[in-house]
C-alpha cells in the first residue's frame, strides 16, 4: 500500500536544495515520487508503507539539513 505525504519544509533555498532533499530521499527504499518545492516550502512524499514510514523521511529531510515544520 502507498500513502502520500505532505510536510512543510524550512531551509531549502533554491533548486539545488530541492534536488539535494529530492535525490537524498530517492535514494530511500520504498520511497516512489518525490516533489520538493523550495519556494512553497513544502515536499511531498509517496512511499510504499511496507518498506519505510514517515518518521523514517522526516529523518532523512532533516539529516540533509532542512527542517520539518
Ligand atoms: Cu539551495
Amino acid at each position: 500500500m502507498s500513502k502520500s505525504i505532505f510536510l512543510n519544509v524550512t531551509g531549502m533555498k533554491c533548486g539545488g536544495c530541492e534536488t539535494n532533499a529530492k535525490h537524498k530521499l530517492e535514494a530511500v527504499e520504498g520511497i516512489t515520487k518525490v516533489i520538493a518545492s523550495h519556494k512553497d516550502n513544502k515536499i511531498e512524499v509517496e512511499f510504499k508503507l511496507e518498506n519505510t514510514n514517515e518518521e523514517a523521511i522526516i529523518s532523512v529531510i532533516t539529516e540533509a539539513g532542512y527542517k520539518v515544520v
